[in-house]
């Protein structure tokens, strides 16, 4: 069975989200709706505040961008210095200064929390969203349930510092809930919520993730039900949501667009395709914390360098030895590890290479200076 629905957002007007009936609190700043905050507020200078609307970044085309802000919903025109730079181009989230009068972008706010990933196939880092505050960790009850994937995205959203929950989708068609709470063990430290996302009772425990100017990140792998859980906390159907593949539960990536979903009486939703490859880099706090127990395992080892594979006095392995940590997790470990350190790398060599490039270009720069005065002499 296949659903094909509307995948337009609606568009917000002055003390109104979603198009839905008036509320109390509905009449306040719409900006605040959106997120607004005072981290955000106290960046604007007094000329700035006086000629320039703030407005968040909802969704990014390419050639595009929409924005939403006290006046609405419009579009915005992607050109421009602000747009050169891959690492500083604005992201799902963002928020901008539009010049009131031309409607122009004139400069990117700081950003409270950023996500970003090693774009898959390209040596360089892809920003998946800003100003999230809170993420939900989504996977599935069915055979897709990947733990090892589920502690990837941990060690991204860790780096954030954004506040986690993890959620198991289809409960309603589980009978052995036992099973995957057990194969989370170790993340015991987070909230776990089992839910059927198709059913507005069992997904209200998640409300307390959205509220009002709140926005919340939904990640997880193509098919576990993230645009159904938008639609649910939306109480109207925003996005498109697809039947998974009956033969090995994977879905069909259907959402194609991050985007950020106003939600009514509550904060913003971030829906975003199930990625493929979410490859680490520079972030190795967040390994750390979503590995918490390694971490702490190998503080214990005989050798500050110990690198857990045949060391003597190494506590990690005396760990699996005993059954306290099994090897699928450090395997884990290890291979993040690795990608990030081969990815951080990457990074610096092509951040050498720009800056190599720039010194290249300048000097030419000089030398036909130097020629043309040379010549004028
Ligand atoms: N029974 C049941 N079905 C669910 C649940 N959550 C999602 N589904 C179904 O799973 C399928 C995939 O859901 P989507 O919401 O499209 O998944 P998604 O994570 O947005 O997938 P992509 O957009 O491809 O990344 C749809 O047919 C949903 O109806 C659930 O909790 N219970
Ligand atoms: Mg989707
Ligand atoms: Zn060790």
């Amino acid at each position: 069975m296949s659903k094909s629905l509307i995948s337009r957002r609606p568009v917000i007007r002055r003390g109104a989200t979603s198009g839905a009936p008036r509320e109390p609190g509905a009449g306040e700043n719409p900006l605040r709706q959106l997120g607004w905050k005072p981290f955000f507020q106290q960046q604007l200078s007094l000329e700035e505040l006086g000629d320039c609307d703030p407005v968040r970044v909802m969704a990014v085309h390419r050639s595009q961008i929409e924005v939403a802000g006290e006046r609405g919903e419009e579009s915005v025109l992607v050109s421009g210095a602000l747009f050169d730079d891959a690492q500083e181009k604005p992201t799902v989230g963002d928020w901008l200064l539009l010049n009131r009068d031309s409607r122009k972008p004139v400069r990117r706010l700081e950003r409270s929390s950023l996500f970003r990933r090693m774009a898959p196939g390209a040596h360089a880092v892809q920003l998946i969203a800003a100003n999230v505050d809170n993420v939900l960790i989504v996977s599935s009850c069915n055979q897709d349930f990947n733990l090892s994937r589920v502690e990837r995205y941990l060690a991204l959203v860790r780096e954030s510092g954004c506040r986690v929950c993890l959620v198991l989708t289809k409960a309603d068609l589980s009978d052995d809930h036992e099973t995957y709470r057990e194969a989370l063990r170790n993340h015991r430290d987070l909230p776990l919520v089992l839910v059927n996302a198709l059913d507005a009772e069992s997904i209200a425990p998640l409300r307390d993730w959205c509220g009002r100017g709140e926005t919340l990140a939904l990640l997880g792998s193509s098919g576990v039900g993230k645009s159904t859980l938008l639609n649910s906390l939306a109480g109207v159907e925003l996005a498109a949501t697809s039947a998974i593949r009956e033969d090995d539960s994977k879905g069909r990536h259907t959402t194609r667009h991050r985007a950020l979903y106003p939600i009514s009486g509550g904060g913003l939703l971030l829906d975003s395709p199930g990625m493929r490859e979410l490859g680490l880099a520079n972030a190795e706090q967040g390994l750390a914390d979503a590995f918490a127990d390694i971490s702490e395992l190998a503080q214990r080892c005989r050798f500050a360098d110990c690198a857990h594979e045949s060391e003597p006095g190494c506590a990690v392995r005396k760990a699996m030895g005993t059954g306290k940590l099994d090897e699928r997790r450090l395997r884990n470990w290890h291979k993040l590890g690795r990608e990030m350190a081969r990815n951080n790398r990457t990074l610096a060599e092509s951040r050498a290479d720009d800056r190599a490039l720039g010194q290249f270009y300048r000097s030419v720069q000089s030398d036909a200076r130097a020629r043309k005065q040379g010549r004028s002499d």
